[in-house]
């Protein structure tokens, strides 16, 4: 019988309120861990919220490290999470951050595209997009990133506290026609608030999901 929504998320918010621990940080491939368990990553411009959803989801106020100086996560980051260990997160470098000199582009590129092309272990991305500027240039790159190595991913619209229940529909209607154009992406829109813990629930138990999937 299929695992009710209430029972995922159950387990999920145990799992997660459980060990969580920072394994490393990444600048290049040659560092990252050996691929033994389940990966699943989040993606996103410099600043959307990256980290300050990885709290939210870990239960946890500072596990990755957030900023408000955008582009400050510059390499991959691994989080262990279960006891027995049961998948591990990686907070991706951000992108799309303006000041940055074409040579820092292209290294984020290289060691982002080679992760995702060379992970047998990544299950699935999280796409962070902020709910006030909706698919940007920048992120429908990142989606062809994801659909040129085939890694799924789900988008997930940060933010949603910052804006109207209005403006938050049509970004998420908008959001759903851009989904639709790419082949990796997951129909379904998440919307969520790390400040507010809105979509945190349903997102833990997504990542669960597609972990043991
Ligand atoms: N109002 C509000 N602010 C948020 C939310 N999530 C993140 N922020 C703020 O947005 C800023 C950037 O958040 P981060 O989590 O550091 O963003 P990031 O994507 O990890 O950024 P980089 O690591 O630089 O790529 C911080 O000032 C956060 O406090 C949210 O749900 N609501
Ligand atoms: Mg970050």
């Amino acid at each position: 019988m299929e695992e009710d929504r209430t029972e995922i998320e159950e387990r999920a918010r145990k799992l997660f309120s459980g060990r969580v621990d920072f394994v490393l940080s990444a600048p290049a491939l040659q560092f990252i861990p050996n691929p033994d368990v389940p990966e699943i990553a989040i993606a996103g411009r410099s600043n959307v919220g990256k980290s300050s959803l990885l709290n939210a989801i870990t239960g946890r106020k500072s596990i990755a490290r957030t900023s408000v100086t955008p582009g400050r996560t510059q390499e991959l980051n691994f989080f262990d999470v279960g006891e027995p260990l049961a998948f591990r997160l990686v907070d991706m470098p951000g992108y799309g951050f303006a000041k940055a000199p074409p040579a820092v582009v292209e290294k984020w590129r290289r060691l982002v595209r080679d992760f995702l092309r060379g992970r047998q272990v990544l299950k699935r991305t999280l796409l962070l997009v902020d709910s006030r500027h909706g698919v940007k240039p920048v992120d429908a790159d990142m989606m062809e990133m994801l659909d040129e190595a085939a890694v799924g991913y789900r988008i997930v619209l940060t933010k949603a506290d910052k804006i109207k229940a209005s403006e938050l529909d049509a970004v998420i209607a908008a959001t759903q026609a851009v989904a639709r154009k790419h082949s990796a992406a997951y129909p379904e829109i998440g919307v969520t608030s790390a400040e507010k813990g809105m979509g945190i629930a349903e997102l833990r138990a997504a990542v669960l999901e597609d972990a043991e999937g």
